[in-house]
């Protein structure tokens, strides 16, 4: 079976980082194994009074011990990371623990919206682009592509906009981008797909419900990584990630239930077992 490190946050309320990556990986029918970054009493968009654990000095030795058990991951995928010097740390592990054969898929998670999350700084942001160089693909939201390359952050743009923000992007990765929440109109919303290889972009999009819908981006990344990592190309494996986030939103908006509490993907992780799933 592969496996991928997931090296994110355990938040216990918000159906997002861990407990989005262990169902999703684990349904496409590989071995999720959890590098915890921190324990959160739930995520931090729209909540107050969370508790948050920080477990930077744990993360070192945790994955040394993996590697005198002789663990190589198939990938390596980091979402949300809880300060600057974790993100050091970071950088160690994937160069401890991968083999020329292993995936490094970084999801720059730090902002939404316009703006970063909260305890986010600028200086975060240039620590995350050196993050990024490490990695095979990355999946930024457009607003952290934006603190990425120093681009304008805006809400309506065409292709060219898009597109240049992608070159930008492009220099730090070997093998791809996915620039997440694309939309050029009203009623759709998707992502841009740049394929470093032959230099194309392929763009995919889905029906737009109105709201912020909290967990998202982890789905998405969760499932691309699956994807990548039982060798399913680039473009089917973020058309397959935007299909499944679609569905979970889809129920989600139809139920009106609190969308800071995350979506309802749980009744579509069946389709991660049918695209991927049976797969070796
Ligand atoms: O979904 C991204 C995410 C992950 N983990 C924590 C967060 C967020 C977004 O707000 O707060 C703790």
């Amino acid at each position: 079976m592969k496996r991928i490190a997931a090296i994110h946050d355990l938040s216990g309320i918000g159906k997002c980082s861990l407990t989005a990556a262990i169902p999703v990986i684990s349904a496409a029918g590989i071995e999720c194994n959890p590098v915890p970054t921190a324990v959160l009493s739930s995520h931090t968009g729209e909540m107050e009074g969370y508790t948050f654990l920080d477990l930077t000095d744990n993360m070192q030795g945790y994955c040394r011990h993996w590697k005198s058990l002789g663990i190589t991951p198939d990938a390596i995928y980091t979402g949300y990371l809880g300060s600057l010097s974790q993100i050091e740390v970071v950088k160690n592990i994937i160069d401890d623990l991968s083999s020329t054969d292993t995936s490094v898929v970084v999801d720059p998670a730090m902002a939404d919206s316009g703006i970063m999350y909260k305890g986010f700084t600028a200086d975060f942001a240039s620590a995350m682009k050196e993050l990024c160089r490490k990695a095979d693909y990355i999946l930024p939201n457009i607003t952290e592509a934006c603190f990425l390359t120093g681009a304008e952050y805006k809400t309506e743009y065409n292709k060219q906009y898009i597109e240049s923000i992608i070159s930008d992007l492009s220099s730090l990765v070997k093998k791809g981008v996915i620039l997440t929440g694309v939309s050029f109109s009203p009623d759709k919303i998707g992502c841009a797909v740049f394929d470093k290889s032959n230099s194309s972009v392929s763009y995919y999009f889905t029906e737009k419900y109105g709201g912020v819908y909290y967990g998202t981006g982890d789905l998405f990344a969760s499932a691309f990584t699956a994807g990548i990592t039982k060798e399913f190309s680039l473009n089917e494996s973020a058309e397959t990630s935007l299909e499944f986030v679609h569905k979970s939103i889809r129920e989600t908006y139809l139920a009106k239930t609190d969308t800071r509490f995350g979506v309802a993907f749980e009744n579509h992780l069946n389709y991660i077992y049918e695209k991927y799933g049976r797969k070796i």
